[in-house]
């Protein structure tokens, strides 16, 4: 590349300030856009994030976040990946105004935009990733399967290389967001508050009761006392399991704890199977909005 004069142009090597302007961008998007589901985009765009990276085995070394591939036809369509577009078309404008950073790299930058911006705890960052073909894309099947018991919950998360107690924190992030008839054929929110972290996700299911909800859709939980509320078969498992029950416990108790955790299990997560250049003790933490 010729700069001016002709002399030879540095490539532009972005840093932490440009990664810091990306983050701000998306923060000031999804408070823009509040007019999307419970008022943010901050759930669905966790999902996406965790959609990109839970992909990962580590018997092969394939999946993660590295790569991107859920931006084309096989994987995009997988049915877990339901509903997706909407956390991927809400990030394109991003990727239009700093074209610079890879796809896979904004992604994860928008999971942890969304972890922060909801109240969640700080998630340090490494940038890294690169976008790759098709020929990537994963195999169906790699994502948990929500009808299921907690047998498939430690294969699916075993195969990502996690403990049974990174598995109950990650699975706090249902404190965010809702389930839709048309994207999961689940229905409904975990917590009254599902656009800011906390422990409650929790809190409700050691606290209150839970029942089987009458209709005609996928086996699903509702709490007796208000049935406004959900849980999948797999959340039950958090607490009906001795093992996952006592993690459980602790983090009803302490959201410190839980949020403690759930930071470096979603740090893990966002990391799998991605060669950095950047080691370990170089992560960036973001502003947040309201630091
Ligand atoms: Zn979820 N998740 N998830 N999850 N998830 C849904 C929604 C969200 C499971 C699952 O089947 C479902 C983790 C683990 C597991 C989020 C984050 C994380 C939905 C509803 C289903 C069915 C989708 C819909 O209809 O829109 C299962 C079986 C899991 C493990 C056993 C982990 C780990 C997560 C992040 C760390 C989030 C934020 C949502 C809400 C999305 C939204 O659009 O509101």
């Amino acid at each position: 590349l010729l700069g001016l004069e002709g002399k030879p142009k540095a490539p532009f090597v972005p840093r932490f300030e440009n990664y810091q302007e990306v983050y701000n961008h998306i923060a000031k998007l999804l408070e823009e856009h509040d007019d999307y589901d419970d008022g943010s985009y901050g759930p669905v765009l966790l999902r996406l994030a965790w959609h990109a990276s839970g992909t990962y085995d580590k018997e092969t070394g394939t999946g993660g976040s590295n790569g991107a591939t859920m931006r084309f036809a096989p994987e995009g369509d997988h049915g877990a990946n339901a509903g997706l577009k909407a956390a991927r078309d809400f990030l394109e404008p991003v990727k239009e105004a700093f074209p610079w950073i890879t796809y896979s790299d904004l992604w994860i930058l928008g999971g942890v935009a969304a972890i922060q911006e909801m109240q969640g705890p700080k998630i340090p960052y490494r940038a890294g990733r690169s976008d790759r073909d098709l020929s990537f894309c994963t195999p169906d099947g790699r994502l948990p399967d929500a009808s299921k018991d907690h047998s498939h919950i430690r294969a699916i998360f075993g195969r990502m290389g996690f403990d049974d107690r990174a598995m109950v924190a990650l699975s706090g992030a249902h404190a965010l967001g809702r389930c839709h008839t048309d994207r999961s054929g689940y229905s409904g929110p975990w917590t009254f508050s599902p656009t800011t972290l906390t422990n409650d996700y929790f809190k409700l299911l050691i606290e209150e009761k839970w029942q089987y909800k009458k209709w005609n859709g996928p086996k699903q939980f509702e709490d007796v006392k208000t049935k406004t509320l959900m849980m999948l078969p797999t959340d039950m498992e958090i607490v009906k399991d001795k093992s996952f029950r006592k993690y459980t416990e602790l983090y009803a108790k302490d959201n410190d704890a839980f949020f403690k955790d759930f930071s470096n299990a979603v740090v893990t997560l966002f990391e799998l199977g991605v060669p950095f250049e950047h080691p370990e003790d170089q992560r960036w933490v973001f502003k947040s909005s309201f630091d």
